[in-house]
């Protein structure tokens, strides 16, 4: 079965409560099995910068679903935990990107693999590399790109998610 890695964010309501459910949801589906969950970090927004702080993490898929069928589940995770969008890079309930799927690359008008901004994200970076440091990204380990962003984005909280019961 094909590893994937999503990328979590919530930074409304109940933070944690919104992470928590997504990876219940995440675990309930029968083509989907997560196997690790990485450190929630707390991050200042960027892009939109005048929004509350996020709580971010990583987590771990196997998963027999193809990269638009988990994006379909990842978008209707997120309707299920009441995502209601306005305006562009907003403020969220909860939001799940698809970082990595297998070895996949793909670009097409729904899904680019791998995520083409994640380098430059420490809110995604530093969970990653909890999860998969030596993980190869254009030919370097996931750690070397966190070596090259501004590690006081993030700080890692002591929020710990367990790693849901298999369905
Ligand atoms: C210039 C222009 C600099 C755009 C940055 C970065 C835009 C990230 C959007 C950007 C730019 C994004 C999260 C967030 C968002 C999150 C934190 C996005 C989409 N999502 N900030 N901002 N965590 N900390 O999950 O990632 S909006
Ligand atoms: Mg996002
Ligand atoms: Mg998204």
């Amino acid at each position: 079965m094909p590893t994937a890695y999503l990328a979590l964010g919530s930074n409304l309501g109940d933070r944690r409560a919104h992470l928590a459910a997504a990876l219940a949801a995440l675990t309930r589906h029968p083509q989907t099995r997560v196997t690790a969950v990485s450190p929630v970090y707390e991050t200042k927004a960027v892009g939109v910068t005048d929004q509350p702080d996020f709580l971010n993490c990583v987590v771990r898929l196997e998963t027999d679903l193809s990269p638009h069928a988990l994006l379909d589940l990842c978008l209707a995770t997120e309707q299920q935990l009441g995502r209601v969008r306005h305006e562009r890079w907003g403020p969220r309930t909860v939001d799940l990107d698809i970082l990595l799927h297998g070895d996949t690359t793909l670009d097409d008008d729904r899904l680019t693999l791998p995520h083409p901004r994640m380098q430059e994200r420490t809110f995604v970076l530093a969970p990653l590399a909890d999860l998969a440091p030596d993980l190869l990204l254009d030919g370097e380990p996931i750690r070397a790109h966190l070596a090259r962003l501004d590690p006081t984005d993030v700080c890692r909280t002591d929020i710990t998610l367990p790693l849901p019961p298999a369905a």
